[in-house]
């Protein structure tokens, strides 16, 4: 497949989204439907960072710094001791009907970052943005270019339902206007069958229909390309490892990723 990106009228890191967005919804897409399992599987594996990886700064906070501190940790790449890798989010394609999607996602701005850094929903799946901090915090997504959502969150404790803004299954770029150091991602995958990995680099997906599937594994850019005019940290594209597996009745089934 080729992929042709859109003219870069963003940040290097936003059209980065973009071209996520092209790869993973590149399946077709039919309305999810919910139906009883009888022989669901549970799918098990592990993401582990392969090479010398980057040795990323911390990010400089330039606004509100008496709550939000002077510097941020970047998250673009955590590694635990043993290179489990936090933070990638790995999708099966193309289930078309199975489990319930599971209960919300919460997005917080919380001490002035986002936790967690990179969360993932089924589209229908409730998804809220809120706020923990005295502090405004403007809660911005991007689908590659075009805005998604656009929530102020002034008041601490505020909470903002975004779910009817998420139409289609994609890459959320998340930002916000109000601090540039500010970052996360949102993946919305067209059925709940989606997993972010744990500290540990490990994901656990259950219920899983048997059948051959294509099982995709997504990791935000991590590697840091300079920083535009706001200030806002940059990286390369986002890494996608596509791994075919087959699924049989009553067995477990695992599948290992690699991150370069
Ligand atoms: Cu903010």
């Amino acid at each position: 497949m080729v992929v042709q990106p859109r003219a870069l009228t963003r940040p290097l890191a936003l059209a980065g989204a973009a071209l996520g967005l092209v790869l993973l919804t590149a399946a077709p897409s039919g309305a999810y439907e919910v139906t009883a399992l009888q022989d669901g599987v549970t799918l098990t594996g592990t993401v582990k960072f392969v090479g010398t990886p980057p040795k990323l700064d911390p990010i400089p906070v330039n606004k509100n710094r008496d709550v939000c501190g002077e510097h941020k940790p970047a998250e673009a790449l955590v590694l635990s001791a043993d290179r489990g890798v936090k933070g990638s989010v790995v999708l099966i394609e193309g289930v078309a009907r199975g489990k319930k999607a599971g209960s919300e996602v919460v997005l917080d701005n919380h001490q002035c970052v986002f936790v967690s850094h990179v969360s993932a929903a089924a589209l229908k799946e409730r998804v809220a943005i809120r706020n923990s901090d005295p502090v405004l915090h403007n809660t911005h997504g991007f689908l590659g270019t075009p805005t998604v959502f656009n929530v102020a969150l002034p008041t601490k404790g505020q909470v903002i339902e975004v779910r009817k803004y998420l139409k289609k299954p994609g890459v959320i770029r998340v930002l916000c206007d109000a601090h540039p150091h500010m970052s996360a991602w949102l993946i919305v995958h067209d059925s709940p069958y989606y997993a972010v990995t744990d500290d540990r680099g490990a994901f656990r997906i259950t219920d899983v229909p048997p059948g051959t599937y294509k099982v995709t594994m997504w990791h935000a850019g991590f590697r840091a390309r300079g920083a535009d005019k706001d200030g806002r940290v940059l990286y390369d594209e986002p890494k996608t490892v596509r791994r075919e597996l087959t699924v049989a009745p009553k067995a477990s089934a695992t599948v290992d990723f690699e991150l370069k």
